[in-house]
Parts: C-alpha cells; structure tokens; sequence
C-alpha cells in the first residue's frame, strides 16, 4: 500500500511533537521514492511557515565518512533549520523536547549575497563568505531505534532538532579549517575527534552541494541563512544530567542536559 504523503508528513510531525518514534515510512508505505521524501520535507516546512514559524537556514548532512558509516546512508542530504531549533551558547537543553537526541560537531557558514545555480563552484561560496563559524547540532530522528533509510531520513528533515552556533568567526583562519582539530567531551571525558576535512574534503564544498540541490527546486541559498555543513564526527548520544562540550580551537561549545 502506499500511503497518501500528507499522511507521512502527519505522523513525522506528530512523532516529533509527542515525542513518540515511529515505523520507518520504508516499512509502511510502499514504493516511497527521494521525490517523494522531498515532498514530505517540503509539506513540513510549508507547514512550520503556516504556523508562523521563522526558517533561517539549512543543514546537510552524511557528508562525512564517520557519519555515513554510522547511520549506514552514503548519500548526502539536507533539511531545513527554523529558529526555534537555535538554543544559545552557555544555556541548558531541555531533553523534554527531543526524543534519543545526539550532539556533533559542524561547521557553520553564512554568506552575504545570493548564491543561485546548478554549476556553482567552491570559488562562488568563497567569495561570499560572510561567517564561518564553530557549531553543534542536534540530531533527533524520529525513527524508531534511530535507523533509517535514505528516503526515510530525507522525508524526517534530515534528523533536524537542534543546533547551537559559536560566536568566533573563522573567516581570517579560512586556510587553517579543513585541518583544525577537533573534539567531543561528554562529562569529562574527550569521546570523539577529528577535523572540518572529514566533511567531503572541505566543509565548504557542503555549501556548494546544497547551493546545486536547492537550484534543482529552482531555489536560491538567499544571504543571511545558518548553513550547517554536516557531522565532522559520529553524533553521540547523551541524556539528562550529562554536560557535553564541543571543543574548537579557540571555543568551547558547552551545554548540560536538563
Ligand atoms: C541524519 C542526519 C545527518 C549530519 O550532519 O550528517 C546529519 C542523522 O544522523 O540522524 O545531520
Ligand atoms: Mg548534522
């Protein structure tokens, strides 16, 4: 049977709002296809703006080895980010909005002029650099045990829940990035480690994806969006009580989970 993509988009959002994980879409609806799982992502965020919600930005996502491997999809994706998903640095994260949350390092880029085309290049983000900065996301899939498929991801705006953006702009230590080191402290001890390379080489070659994949809905990476580049390490999981911090050079990013 296959299922009415109105309906997916009900469940995903209800998963989300009462916390509850569901089936995979793959398991429940036969034949759901990537167009499909776009237009599952699409109805939500056409949603979210109905009820008045802000969208402020992107995310990619599996664009880095570690990341892939770990949720077993090779292809990267994206999702929209709204601004309630912004929590600022130093405060808690409350655990009652989520439901088996992960925390991993990104990197996050603005850019300060439109940016539209299926043959954009690394030298057209370049050149509209405004902000790269040292970030965290949260990721919250509403699956159930966390495993997806491709279309099943895509359609769950690519796991969005959280994410969180430091201050220090990057920008001057632009040839110093894709080798900058590092690392996840979760109560103490360091968990994870790595550097912005992991993601497709360069962090910002994510940007350049997500510019080509927008410009195939004729859409353009409008100035002033959060652009989050994707995992550098594995996401790790966490729960009440633990403090997590997300170590850059120069910045911590810190937060207790409340
Ligand atoms: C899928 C979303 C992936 C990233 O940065 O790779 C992602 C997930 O891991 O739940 O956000
Ligand atoms: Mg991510």
């Amino acid at each position: 049977m296959k299922l009415p993509l109105a309906e997916i988009a009900a469940k995903l959002r209800r998963a989300r709002e009462d916390h509850m994980p569901i089936a995979q879409i793959t398991s429940m609806s036969d034949a759901f296809s990537l167009a499909d799982a776009y237009e599952v992502q699409r109805i939500l965020y056409e949603q979210a703006l109905a009820e008045g919600k802000h969208h402020c930005g992107y995310k990619m996502g599996l664009t880095s080895p570690a990341k892939q491997v770990d949720v077993g999809v090779f292809e990267p994706i994206r999702g929209f980010l709204l601004s309630e998903m912004e929590w600022e640095k130093g405060r808690d994260l409350e655990m009652n909005r989520f439901i088996h949350p992960r925390v991993e390092p990104e990197v996050a880029v603005v850019l300060k002029d439109r940016l539209y085309g299926s043959d954009v290049s690394l030298r057209d983000v370049v050149s509209r650099l405004a902000f790269i900065g040292p970030a965290c996301e949260i990721v919250d899939s509403r699956f159930e045990n966390f495993k997806f498929t491709l279309p099943d991801v895509i359609a769950d705006n690519s796991s969005a829940a959280g994410f969180m953006v430091g201050s220090g702009n990057l920008l001057s230590e632009l040839s110093r990035l894709r080798l900058m080191g590092i690392a996840i402290r979760k109560n103490g001890v360091i968990v994870e480690t790595g550097a912005p390379a992991a993601v497709l080489g360069d962090p910002l070659l994510s940007v350049v994806a997500l510019a080509r994949s927008l410009a195939k809905e004729e859409k353009a990476l409008e100035p002033g969006k959060v652009i989050l580049t994707g995992g550098i390490t594995t996401s790790v999981s966490f729960t009440k009580g633990d403090v997590l911090e997300v170590i850059w050079p120069g910045e911590i990013l810190k937060f207790r989970a409340v």
